[in-house]
């Protein structure tokens, strides 16, 4: 048996006992799946974890349904990053979505996804789903004034992702977006990240006129603590009363409509990091 610790900081680690591991190397980045025993499969890119087979539901539910249910009528989606699928399941829960676009720059990561997660990855194959394998700023160039949903399911804001947190990235994002559209990123954890965090709340609201943060409770992920952040430029995101009905119909393990009511109820530390 061996065990699998990834450095959540300099002083902190997370282990994890291992039943086997598979590995390749990508154009981009060491691509590892770890049979691990307490969490199932497991994802990790670079040596940090992706997504486990059990608890992948609470990011992608709470990184893909608050967003969507916020917007009136989401029919066109785009995820940037995100080549597990799991994001994807969860929007095509939707009934007014009409396409999804998933852009990832790691064809492989799909590959691996679709061999070794299949639970995760298995609404790759829908029809109203299409793959880019590009890289999500370029991708967003080309496709101005289209979207009413955009997922950022990025990895960690180290190397190539570092761009994906920046203002002028943000930018390229509010340009995407169509009328009445609304933008989430998956912007780390408060407790053990927070210089990413507050960084990527000031950028994204420089780009943004409303801009929110909630937080979801994730194992594998560093301290647990895990932030996403909201946006729009012309929807009232705090508005969570509007649309709940939706919430009900949704087959969710985490995501419900207690949580989408107090949506952005945020720990009075985090709340101060966010105004320092
Ligand atoms: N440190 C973990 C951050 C991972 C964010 N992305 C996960 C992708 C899962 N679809």
């Amino acid at each position: 048996m061996i065990w699998f610790t990834e450095h959540w900081t300099e002083n902190v680690g997370f282990s994890v006992k291992v039943n086997w591991a598979k590995r390749v190397k990508s154009p981009y980045q060491e691509i590892v799946i770890l049979d691990t025993v307490e969490f199932g499969k497991m994802l990790v890119l670079d040596g940090l974890v992706q997504t486990t087979e059990r608890d992948e539901f609470i990011y992608h539910e709470m990184l893909a349904h608050p967003p969507m249910v916020l917007h009136k009528n989401p029919e066109r989606v785009l995820v940037i990053g995100g080549g597990d699928g799991g994001t994807v399941r969860e929007i095509l829960q939707h009934p007014s979505v009409k396409e999804v676009h998933l852009c990832e720059i790691d064809e492989m990561v799909i590959q691996v996804s679709r061999e070794y997660l299949p639970s995760i990855s298995s609404q790759l194959d829908n029809p109203k789903v299409k793959i880019f394998i590009q890289d999500g700023s370029k991708f967003l160039e080309e496709r101005q004034n289209y979207y009413d949903v955009i997922i950022m399911d990025s990895s960690d804001p180290v190397g190539a992702s570092q761009v994906l947190f920046s203002s002028e990235f943000y930018t390229k994002v509010k340009n995407s977006l169509r009328e009445g559209g609304i933008m989430v990123a998956q912007t780390e954890s408060p407790i053990l990240q927070e210089e990413y965090f507050k960084n990527a709340y000031r950028e994204i609201s420089k780009v943004f006129k409303n801009v929110g943060v909630y937080l979801a409770y994730i194992p594998t992920y560093p301290s647990g603590m895990w932030s996403f952040t909201v946006a729009s430029n012309d929807v009232n995101i705090r508005d969570t009363g509007k649309n709940v009905g939706r919430v009900k119909e949704l087959k969710t393990k985490y995501f419900c409509d207690s949580i989408y009511n107090c949506l952005f109820a945020l720990p009075k530390f985090v709340q101060q990091i966010l105004n320092k």
